[in-house]
């Protein structure tokens, strides 16, 4: 398959002005009507030009040009889609129309129009509108939609407004990508919305009949997106229906198609019973991801797929902000860092490493990742820090005033920021063009009352790229006095350059320094620094984020030393948890966070990046080893504070209880390291009447090998809900012991719930399984390899999206020793070596192994 370069863009040799589209609706042979209106581009003077539209597995059943049909030999198809020939094309102009059938029962790459459970629904984003019918597939092609549907279903839906008998009609010109029809047995919860200028907009979400009680919480949280956006963006919406629908078999997490958001099912179903504390914290977000696209994505979208970044990394910044207002600002930034590092730092340094706006790929669907959307969010924070608050909103309302309507790149947003903020941004660019963690370093020098801070960055190799230039990093410094007090005002350094020192003057004592607060950019900073000065920080950091990444950062050094070098736990480490843990002036959720010790995964690459190969046994211990010497010396403490965390009455999901669960949950797992039988988790489980509670329970237990009957009930329970059910797979693989884990992984393959088909139910257990269970995925004799691979090669002919995302199992490879990195080697060659791998997965397994 050829490999597609930003350099190679194009305008289209056409555009579109209108679409009316017919569907007439087929378990296996839907037929699509479409009259196309198309209008030279002017600014394309190298013609004639054929017309050239994407197409794939299309049966075309006919196709004329200005109401003349075109025969069978004036028309060339390929794989690709069809041709015809300049001279029968009128070139500043004309109507295509054609009918073509589709399979969509057969379709199971849930990309286009598939079925699901019976329900028919669509994924374009980002090539499937070519599996609907021929067309310029490509965001840069704006059109009016016109749609009819019929169908023997009672629910008829597609984009813009409803002029009722399956007709809509969109009035926002927009990319095919952005359209969407869903139609089935579905009922829909309702509720309606005044904009800001009073406007009157009606909002649906669309489930399965008897999920309908399961819409509150998504419901709310639309609203209180809408009105977010218009109060903090001065957004508002721009048709008079909202639709959300929810749906069981889906690749991605949700969809923003026009009006008409399609979710997958997990981030719109919940009651207290079935959806954990943090379900809600992520469909909350969600759905104000998909809402906030509206302006972010739709209004202004991207004029290729290398410019994705543009919509999807200012919508992730968009949600986080959100979920910051909504929630803690703190929490929200070091979970939001947490994920950042465990995905895409690991992304950044390993073989799939890629620009933010990456320059060439092979299969677009590869490229919907952490870097992409999470670090992505990341530079518009630091663009954030760097022109300040009143900056910023000046340049997004010079974004919204000037590019309205258009298919834009990365250039036009710098230039909005240069043009609204006075500023050159030439060097700042550098972030959506070099792949790779820039590495900081940080010398201290205090002489006098002047403290001089020298900085070095480097900014490493990643694949295809060598040789970069030094970024510009904003790096958020305080100076703590030794009673922990501000000693000078926190500044904002800018470190711009290869090496570039600072002084600050008038300091009466060398500060304790907190460096880059609020993770103020996406670097790996490295210092000298005692774990005295660790524990200061953990104790007397004003800023948060650094107060939970001393305690973190503590954690990391010493476990590193208990695997490299057989240390001691030391002794104040858990003093310092337990002060932490006991201080009942901290936010719950905040102290739940700083007693989670770094995860499996972090190790191995913090270990991996010390020159060591890790070793996932020895990581495994040394987590046990420190979490029971936490535990030891919190015992008295324990159950005092596990039943004080009790939320009495009804369940709430709001972020005060929620944290309050969170800590109860890391308190009960410390419990469970200092009693035998695990008797407070069995009685948690027992008693517990909401799934987050429930849930960590059962993973305690399982940890502890003292779950089975637990599981069974859990079982019994909840066999009905398919979300539940995913949940089930996963704990029992992600919280085996890692010597039994792929032997459990296994033998749940063969349960006969185990629908593979189902993204979710295939990810619940098979990535449950390869990124949630270190140990046991690494386990010596290469059986968790195989039998991840043996999974990898059976989904890859049936969704080859979701196949090539999984395949970031293997990235990490490189990590491990010779006898692990042979054995994954094999596994990945294997996959490589099929005869007909889908381009998605052949594009992925040729980088990791490259
Ligand atoms: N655009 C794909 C799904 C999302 O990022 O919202
Ligand atoms: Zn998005």
């Amino acid at each position: 398959p050829p490999t597609i370069r930003l350099s190679d863009y194009q305008q289209p040799e056409f555009w579109i002005e209108t679409v009316d589209l017919h569907f007439k609706l087929h378990p296996t042979q839907t037929r699509v009507r479409s009259r196309i209106a198309f209008k030279g581009n002017t600014d394309r003077t190298d013609g004639p030009h054929d017309l050239r539209l994407h197409g794939q597995d299309l049966k075309l059943i006919s196709a004329s040009i200005n109401s003349t049909a075109l025969k069978a030999d004036e028309i060339l198809i390929d794989a690709e889609g069809l041709s015809i020939p300049a001279d029968l094309v009128p070139q500043d102009g004309f109507l295509w129309e054609c009918e073509v059938e589709t399979n969509p029962q057969a379709n199971t790459s849930l990309n286009g129009l598939y079925m699901s459970n019976g329900m028919y629904c669509t994924q374009c984003e980002a090539e499937g509108f070519r599996k609907i019918t021929y067309y310029l597939d490509r965001p840069d092609v704006m059109a009016v939609f016109t749609v009819e549907i019929e169908g023997d279903v009672p629910v008829l839906l597609s984009n813009g407004n409803n002029l009722g008998d399956g007709k809509w009609h969109d009035p926002w010109p927009k990319p095919a990508y952005l359209f969407a029809l869903v139609a089935g047995d579905l009922v829909s919860y309702d509720d309606h919305f005044t904009t800001m200028n009073g406007r009157e907009v009606e909002l649906q979400i669309y489930v399965r009949p008897g999920d309908e009680s399961k819409c509150a919480y998504a419901m709310d949280s639309l609203k209180r997106s809408m009105r977010w956006d218009e109060t903090e963006y001065g957004r508002e919406y721009d048709l008079n229906l909202f639709m959300i629908v929810a749906v069981d078999d889906f690749n991605m997490g949700a969809m923003e198609n026009k009006g008409l958001n399609i979710f997958n099912s997990k981030y719109v179903l919940a009651s207290p019973k079935t959806a954990t504390d943090r379900d809600y914290e992520l469909i909350e977000g969600i759905i104000a991801h998909e809402y906030f696209h509206n302006w972010t994505g739709n209004r202004i979208t991207c004029r290729d797929w290398f410019q994705l970044c543009l919509k999807e990394g200012l919508t992730v910044y968009r949600d986080q902000q959100f979920s910051g207002d909504a929630r803690s600002h703190a929490v929200n930034r070091i979970e939001n860092v947490l994920q950042l590092r465990a995905r895409q730092f690991r992304e950044d340094a390993g073989p799939l490493a890629h620009p933010v706006r990456p320059e060439e790929y092979i299969e677009i669907n590869n490229f919907y990742t952490a870097t992409v959307y999470e670090k992505g969010a990341e530079v518009i924070g630091m663009l954030h820090s760097l022109v300040g608050a009143d900056n910023y909103r000046k340049a997004l309302d010079l974004y919204f005033e000037r590019h309205d309507g258009q298919a834009c790149t990365i250039e036009d947003w710098i230039k909005v920021f240069e043009d609204a903020c006075n500023t050159d941004l030439s060097q700042f660019a550098l972030w959506y063009s070099q792949a790779g963690t820039p590495r900081i370093t940080v010398t201290e020098d205090f002489s006098g009352d002047t403290l001089t801070l020298t900085f070095t960055q480097t900014n490493p190799d990643t694949p295809g790229q060598t040789g970069k230039k030094p970024q510009v990093v904003p790096i958020r410094t305080g100076f703590l006095s030794p009673d922990g007090s501000e000693a000078a005002p926190e500044q904002l350094l800018v470190l711009d350059a290869g090496l570039k020192s600072f002084e600050i003057n008038g300091l009466v004592d060398k500060p304790t320094l907190s460096l880059l607060r609020g993770f103020s950019a996406p670097v790996v900073l490295e210092r000298q620094i005692t774990n005295a000065e660790r524990a200061f920080l953990l104790t007397h950091d004003s800023d948060p984020f650094n107060q939970w990444e001393a305690g973190r950062d503590y954690a990391l050094s010493l476990l590193q030393g208990m695997i490299l070098n057989d240390a001691d736990v030391d002794p104040a480490f858990p003093k310092a948890m337990r002060a932490v843990a006991v201080n009942e002036a901290l936010d719950p959720a905040f102290r739940a966070l700083v007693l989670s010790l770094p995860s499996e995964d972090a190790l191995a690459q913090a270990i991996f990046e010390q020159g060591t190969s890790p070793d996932p046994d020895a990581i495994y211990a040394a987590r046990q080893t420190l979490a029971k010497a936490v535990a030891t010396e919190l015992s008295g403490d324990l159950q005092g504070l596990y039943s004080d965390l009790a939320t009495p009455g009804p369940y709430t999901p709001d972020a005060e209880a929620a944290g309050k669960r969170s800590l109860r949950g890391a308190v009960l797992a410390l419990i469970s390291h200092v009693e035998a039988d695990c008797a407070t988790a069995k009685a948690q489980f027992a008693a517990a009447d909401n799934m987050t509670e429930q849930l960590s329970a059962l993973s305690t237990l399982i940890r502890h090998d003292q779950g089975d009957a637990e599981v069974q009930a859990f079982y019994d329970q909840w066999q009905a809900d398919r979300l539940v059910i995913d949940k089930w797979f996963t704990v029992q693989v992600a919280s085996a012991p890692a010597d039994k884990a792929v032997d459990v992984a296994r033998a749940l393959t063969q349960h006969k719930d185990f629908d593979w088909k189902n993204p979710n139910r295939y990810r619940s257990l098979i990535a449950g399984f390869a990124m949630m269970n270190l140990a046991g995925f690494h386990r010596k004799d290469g059986a968790g390899y195989e039998f991840f691979a043996d999974w990898l090669i059976k989904l890859d002919p049936v969704n080859p999206q979701t196949t090539a995302r999984m395949c970031g199992g293997f990235e990490t490879w490189r990590r491990y020793d010779a006898s692990r990195e042979q054995l994954m080697q094999a596994q990945l060659q294997r996959i490589a070596d099929l005869p007909d791998l889908s381009k998605d997965t052949a594009e992925i397994v040729g980088k990791i192994l490259n």
